[in-house]
């Protein structure tokens, strides 16, 4: 695949996976919180360039209004009980289903993989709120690789937006009412820059 990413200089003391998760909480309001761990995916380099190769991606096209429109960005979903296509991403399950056992009380289930392939890619401001999103409290849990983009939440009754600069190896987490109460997006940029993965681990019935 023709897309490059200038790996990091200090992704090189040999360890791979995610590291401990020690997670800083920050209260939106309306019941929606986000935690975040910078760097917890340790290796990112090396799992940024398997992704890229390994993952079966897919472009998608979605109506929008009265037209039928490219997805700005490559795809690829994994569903409850499917492999997912790296050993580090199965860990980061396991130990997200372990950290937030207790406040999720269920498992997450799937993985939806985003390849933004450059400053045009992008996802538009939307909630996760296919199924039980729109109804209930869930969890979104981010793992970011890559180019740092940011990502933009705003709350959906209106008001500007907060900013979170998600980075190489990254986590961030959507919980609390989020889905349903605030919007999030990747914007455009202006500025050229390079390639970023997202691996967005959900509940069942969550999307
Ligand atoms: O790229 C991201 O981190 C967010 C992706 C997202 O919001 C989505 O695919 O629904």
């Amino acid at each position: 695949m023709s897309v490059g990413f200038q790996a990091s200089l200090l992704d090189d003391d040999g360890a791979s996976g995610p590291g401990p998760l020690a997670v800083r909480r920050t209260v939106l309001g309306d019941g929606a919180w986000v935690d975040r761990c910078p760097g917890w995916m340790r290796g990112a380099d090396a799992l940024f360039e398997r992704l890229l190769d390994d993952v079966p991606w897919h472009d998608e096209r979605r109506r929008m209004y009265d037209r039928v429109v490219a997805v700005p960005r490559r795809l690829a979903f994994y569903r409850r009980g499917e492999t997912l296509p790296d050993p580090a991403l199965t860990e980061a399950k396991a130990r997200l289903d372990a950290h937030y056992a207790a406040e999720l009380g269920e498992p997450f289930t799937t993985a939806g993989l985003c390849l933004y392939r450059d400053h045009r890619d992008s996802v538009a401001w939307h909630g996760d709120r296919y199924g039980r999103g729109a109804t209930e409290d869930t969890m979104v849990a981010i793992v970011s690789l890559g180019t740092p983009r940011p990502l933009l939440l705003r709350p959906h009754s209106g008001g500007p937006a907060l900013r979170f600069d998600v980075g190489h190896g990254d986590l961030l987490v959507m919980g609390g009412s989020c889905q349903r109460t605030w919007e999030h997006a990747i914007p455009k940029s202006t500025r050229p820059c390079g390639p970023r993965i997202s691996v967005q681990f959900r509940p069942h019935d969550v999307r």
